[in-house]
């Protein structure tokens, strides 16, 4: 088929809570929307990009950039007849994976609705549900946390995720753990320690979590290795892996024992799925991490983590967790058992408001 249109739009949307890691403290999201149209229909990809370079080098501002410069181009006017052809195309792309896998996920979802199937389908992803739990920031002291935590486990929730930095680690946990002994639970140090730090780790090995998520250098895997050997709990890498190929060497030198998939942070759904069927091969379980996405990009992480290998729970929270009004409908609502369902309307499974779009629009750029 032959694109069209293009058009970029520039997004900010309040939190229901503001949400603090190791990086900082948040209130609002700011982010990118993309619509590719061929036909007369029409597909849609968030990228998780941030405000500023803390979770990763890309920004708003780098993606926008490398999106109208060079991958928007690469695209309009062309015909493409699958997905493939695309991710050939931006092979010569060194770096900016969410720039790349809106690009992407909007052509699968476009060709999703075009040919009437579900983006589960493509996949041949086969749950009708996916395991779910939450990420909980840094609070401004344990009281709140344990508050904002038993609120989460009203609503349902059956793992949840603790992010920790240096201060806000061991007596949180303890006590996270006191008041709940059996509490399916995991936290997420956004790489905010070194192995200087490996005395913290060794005490934090006590409290039976699932997972100790990216504590070292956001680049590393060598030291993970160091790290993990130390652990009776599986480290799992996040920020760390961009690509199969980090996958491959993280796995060749034992950094991790379990991998985080980020959609964007891997450059794609095609690259998720291939690190998915790797790590499968190898016995390493994987989760869907989130990037408190919009409708839009959790509806392509459900999809995701309907594939057999996600074994743990995702960072794939309720829509109400995240906006009052969010920019897609219908929202992803929590089931008891803490799963949300996937969807198997075409596409991706969520259908973009205009009313509300246009409400949290910042700017938009049409390319035609
Ligand atoms: O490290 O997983 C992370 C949000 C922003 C940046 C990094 C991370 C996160 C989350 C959010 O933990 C999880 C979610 O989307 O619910
Ligand atoms: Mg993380």
């Amino acid at each position: 088929m032959r694109i069209d249109c293009i058009e970029m739009h520039h997004l900010v949307l309040p939190y229901v809570s503001p949400f603090e890691t190791s990086f900082g403290r948040e209130t609002k999201r700011e982010f990118i929307v993309l619509s590719i149209t061929s036909d007369g229909v029409t597909g849609w990809g968030e990228c998780v990009a941030g405000s500023g370079p803390w979770y990763s080098y890309e920004t708003v501002g780098t993606a926008w950039n490398v999106l109208e410069k060079h991958l928007i181009p690469s695209v309009l006017f062309e015909k493409i007849d699958k997905v493939e052809d695309i991710v050939k195309r931006f092979d010569r792309v060194r770096g900016h994976p969410m720039a790349r896998a809106c690009v992407e996920n909007a052509l699968w979802d476009l060709f999703g609705r075009s040919k009437g199937l579900s983006l589960a389908e493509m996949l041949s992803a086969k749950r009708d549900s996916v395991s779910v739990g939450v990420s909980v920031g840094i609070e401004k002291n344990i009281g709140l946390l344990l508050a904002k935590i038993e609120q989460h486990i009203d609503e349902g929730y059956g793992r949840v995720k603790l992010k920790i930095k240096p201060g806000w680690d061991v007596d949180v946990v303890k006590a996270v753990r006191e008041k709940w002994p059996d509490l399916a639970l995991q936290v997420d140090a956004n790489s905010a320690y070194s192995l200087a730090d490996t005395n913290i780790f060794l005490d934090l090995d006590q409290f039976d979590l699932l997972l100790i998520e990216q504590p070292l250098h956001h680049d590393d895997i060598v030291n993970h290795a160091e790290l993990q050997k130390q652990l009776i709990t599986p480290v799992c890498l996040d920020e760390s892996i961009h690509s199969v190929e980090h996958a491959r060497w993280a796995l060749g030198i034992n950094a991790c024992r379990i991998i985080n998939i980020k959609v964007g942070r891997v450059g794609g759904i095609t690259a998720a799925s291939q690190i998915h069927d790797l790590c499968a091969e190898r016995g390493i379980p994987v989760w869907c991490g989130g990037m408190l996405e919009s409708n839009i990009g959790r509806a392509v992480n459900v999809a995701l983590a309907a594939l057999p290998n996600f074994k743990l729970p995702g960072d794939i929270s309720a829509s109400d967790r995240y906006y009052h009004q969010d920019i897609a409908l219908p929202n992803f609502v929590l089931n008891s058992d803490s799963t949300l369902d996937v969807p198997n309307d075409i596409g991706m499974g969520v259908v973009v408001d205009q009313e509300r779009l246009a409400h949290a629009r910042i700017s938009s750029k049409l390319f035609s």
